[in-house]
């Protein structure tokens, strides 16, 4: 049966949608945000206890990159404490917003990561004699313009142009059909422990920095108030590197998207991509902490 004490492949994930979907009705309706180069399907729900809420919608990936596992599992952990928490802070985030959730957006990726090879990071679309382009540089804001690679073969390769990916490209379609009732873009990597702001193409602070460093660190208090779990918060460039093409940058830049956060999730590096499962309840808990912090600074005020 589906949990948080194993990591779990593609159709485990979908197929415990599918039971959430019949168990809330009411609640959780399924939706297709697009589709991979190998014909899976980018599956997710959307959450929503009334219909007022469209206008404050949450949108949340998980596992663009194959190996991070920790992202999809975290994803279907918060998922699955906004529908069955009965924790007053939960309840009223859970029931303000209304949430997309799509806990494995680059489906060939992760199940290649699986069957052979843990570290695949990319996609798995055919260029030349290598594999895939890295679906965190192949967005079309920026794209291109540093931290990204133009060889088919690099782990940071672009792409040949922004959206070659059938899986950024549908997705990123998806994402603008709700654009315009949606507050939040939340994106989760792994590993390193941080909070990341846009944007990644400069060190300056852009559009709202201020509002989401505060928010932001906020939340890395609550995180760390729960395990001692310590995350840096800030811009993406001035935090780890330049990197272009990312989907949060992409939302924010086109879109102005408010609230736009990447987590970088546990750890810093003593396990790195291969966290042990026995970890994804507690990262689940800290990472919902932070949650709450953030989406609860916005009651009211959306
Ligand atoms: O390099 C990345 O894509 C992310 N780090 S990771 O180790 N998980 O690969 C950082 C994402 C930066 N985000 C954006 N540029 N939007
Ligand atoms: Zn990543």
């Amino acid at each position: 049966a589906f949990g948080w004490t194993d990591y779990y492949r593609l159709n485990d994930i979908y197929a415990w949608l599918d039971s959430i979907v019949a168990e809330f009705p009411n609640v959780v309706t399924p939706v297709v945000g697009g589709s991979s180069y190998e014909g899976r399907q980018i599956r997710g729900v959307r959450v929503s206890y009334s219909s007022a809420n469209r206008n404050r919608t949450v949108f949340v990936e998980a596992g663009i990159h194959a190996r991070e596992w920790i992202t999809n599992a975290v994803s279907t952990y918060i998922l699955n404490q906004l529908l069955r928490s009965s924790d007053s802070r939960i309840r009223a985030i859970a029931q303000y917003y209304d949430w997309y959730f799509f806990p494995s957006v680059n489906p060939d990726g992760y199940e290649y990561s699986h069957t052979t090879n843990r570290m695949w990071r990319k996609t798995r679309t055919p260029y030349g004699s290598c594999y895939g382009a890295d679906p965190n540089r192949n967005w079309g804001y920026r794209w291109n313009t540093g931290g990204a690679s133009t060889n088919p073969c690099s782990d940071t390769f672009a792409g040949p142009n922004p959206f070659s990916e059938r899986s950024t490209s549908t997705l990123s379609q998806f994402f603008t059909g709700i654009s315009s009732q949606t507050v939040a873009y939340i994106s989760f990597h792994s590993y390193s422990q941080l909070l990341l702001i846009p944007y990644g193409h400069t060190t300056q602070n852009l559009d709202n920095y201020a509002e989401l460093k505060q928010v932001g660190d906020r939340a890395a208090a609550a995180l760390a108030s729960r395990f001692g779990t310590r995350y840096t918060v800030g811009n993406i460039a001035a935090t780890i590197y330049v990197a272009t093409g990312g989907s949060m940058d992409w939302a924010k830049g086109t879109y102005g998207t408010r609230i736009t956060y990447t987590y970088e999730l546990r750890d810093q590096g003593r396990y790195g991509f291969v966290l042990p499962a026995d970890q994804i309840i507690p990262t689940g808990q800290e990472t919902l902490d932070s949650f709450v912090v953030i989406f609860e600074e916005f009651l009211g005020k959306l």
